[in-house]
């Protein structure tokens, strides 16, 4: 006898939302985040998850299963073999070597793209349709090997750049001004890193352009604290790291703000990693690195024209010949 008495001629309405599936490549600190905030915030229907090591993995997966009493219902399956991201619609790339004690960056980045070797051409040969959303460090290097080996147009491969570093500055600002972040725009731009370009000119808090309504009311606001809480963007991720070994829930909520926006269409404007050679006199190469882009469901919509200074725009191609100068080192 059937648990379930089926009702007949009951075929779902062509208009039924369609299955929506997430895989999450590399099951660690960072990817085990983003995975649990896509569960929490019912962003998928079906959620795969790939790793190199089958008990870690097992593992992961059993303890996310058994909280499905507590969450949206959401399939989890996990499996060393690509097989399993089969059909997906974002894949999210956080599997990275971790750094030798002495190891060089060009070392480990090396040994990176050894691993996407592995990793790229296998989702996208289960997952052609996919948008491809690299994590790993170093990001936008990785972003732009990840298009190469990927063979995807470049709207389809994006990298989650300074999404991160963006709401950290948001935070600071919020802090600063006490106001709540959300209501304040500001976006950093530029390398995931030491490079990074805040744009001061383009901040609002509340639709009132901050730099300029200061000015206007000939506010003296020091040069010095601005730089400061950029600093305080770059290095914070240093403290996390040194104080808990890793970072992970700010990166995983990020991400899964990112997984959203793609996969439900919303056409919001999130700084991330993008082909960017030609946009703000970006030149000498394809590279990716972070500027304000439209997403959705076709992946990366658009770049806005943002406001910068000339100063700003100076500090962002020197930004983009920093990664050009490691993508030209690089063997691939
Ligand atoms: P972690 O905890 O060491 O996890 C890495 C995982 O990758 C491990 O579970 C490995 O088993 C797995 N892995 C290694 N090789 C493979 C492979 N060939 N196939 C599948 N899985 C593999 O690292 P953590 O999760 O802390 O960080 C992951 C990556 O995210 C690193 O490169 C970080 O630098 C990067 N981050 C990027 C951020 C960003 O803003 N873009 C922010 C934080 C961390």
């Amino acid at each position: 006898r059937a648990f379930f008495t089926p009702i007949q001629d009951t075929a779902p309405p062509s208009s039924t939302k369609r299955h929506t599936k997430i895989a999450v490549v590399g099951v660690g600190n960072v990817g085990m985040a983003i995975a649990q905030t896509i569960l929490t915030q019912d962003l998928a229907d079906e959620l795969a998850l790939i790793d190199a090591k089958p008990d870690k993995l097992r593992g992961e997966m059993l303890d996310l299963q058994h909280a499905a009493a507590f969450l949206p219902r959401t399939r989890i399956s996990a499996s060393v073999d690509y097989a399993v991201a089969a059909g997906s619609d974002l894949c999210i790339v956080t599997a990275g070597a971790r750094q030798i004690p002495g190891e060089s960056r060009l070392n480990l980045l090396q040994r990176n793209v050894a691993l996407f070797r592995a990793i790229v051409p296998a989702l996208a040969r289960h997952a052609p349709e996919s948008i491809l959303l690299i994590v790993s460090n170093p990001v936008d290097v990785l972003t732009y090997v990840a298009w190469k080996l990927s063979g995807f147009p470049s709207n389809r491969v994006v990298g989650s750049g300074t999404n991160l570093d963006s709401s950290r500055f948001r935070f600071l600002i919020a802090d600063h001004l006490d106001v709540n972040a959300q209501d304040v725009q500001a976006y950093i731009v530029g390398e995931h890193g030491d490079s990074s370009v805040a744009l001061w000119s383009s901040i609002s808090v509340g639709g009132v352009p901050v730099l300029s309504f200061l000015e206007k009311q000939q506010i003296p606001y020091e040069k010095e604290t601005l730089e400061k809480i950029h600093k305080e963007v770059v290095d914070c991720a240093y403290e996390v790291i040194s104080l808990k070994g890793y970072t992970s829930w700010a990166i995983g909520y990020s991400v899964a703000n990112l997984a959203r926006t793609l996969l439900r269409d919303q056409r919001r404007i999130h700084p991330v990693s993008v082909l960017a050679r030609g946009f703000f006199g970006i030149e000498g190469g394809d590279v990716f690195l972070s500027l304000p882009a439209q997403l959705g469901r076709g992946g990366v919509l658009g770049v806005t024209n943002v406001h910068m200074t000339e100063e700003e725009a100076a500090r962002l191609r020197k930004s983009a010949r920093t990664i050009l100068e490691l993508l030209s080192q690089l063997d691939l």
